[in-house]
C-alpha cells in the first residue's frame, strides 16, 4: 500500500482517495493537476481543493493504479506529499 494516498471510500470497483499536494498556488494549477488526474484511464472524477492543498479523486482501481495518479500530479511539477 502507498503510504501518501489515504482512501476515503471502497465500493466495488470504484475507490476515492485523498491526495495532498505542495506546490499549487492558483486556479491554473487546480486546473493543471485536475486535469492531469483525469487524464488518467479509469479516473471518474478528481476535486482539487487549491486552500488545502489536496485532491480527492474517484477511479476504477481495476483501471487505474494510484501509482499512475501519483505519478500524474508530479509529471505536471508538482509533489504528493504523505
Ligand atoms: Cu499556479
Amino acid at each position: 500500500m502507498i503510504m501518501n494516498i489515504v482512501i476515503i471510500m471502497k465500493g466495488d470497483n470504484m475507490k476515492k482517495v485523498e491526495l495532498k499536494i505542495k506546490g499549487m498556488h492558483c486556479r491554473s494549477c487546480v486546473m493543471i493537476v485536475s486535469d492531469a488526474l483525469t487524464d488518467v484511464k479509469g479516473v471518474k472524477s478528481a476535486d482539487v481543493n487549491l486552500e488545502h492543498n489536496m485532491a480527492v479523486i474517484s477511479y476504477d482501481e481495476k483501471v487505474a493504479t494510484e501509482k499512475q495518479l501519483i505519478s500524474a500530479v508530479e509529471t505536471e511539477g508538482y509533489k504528493v506529499l504523505r
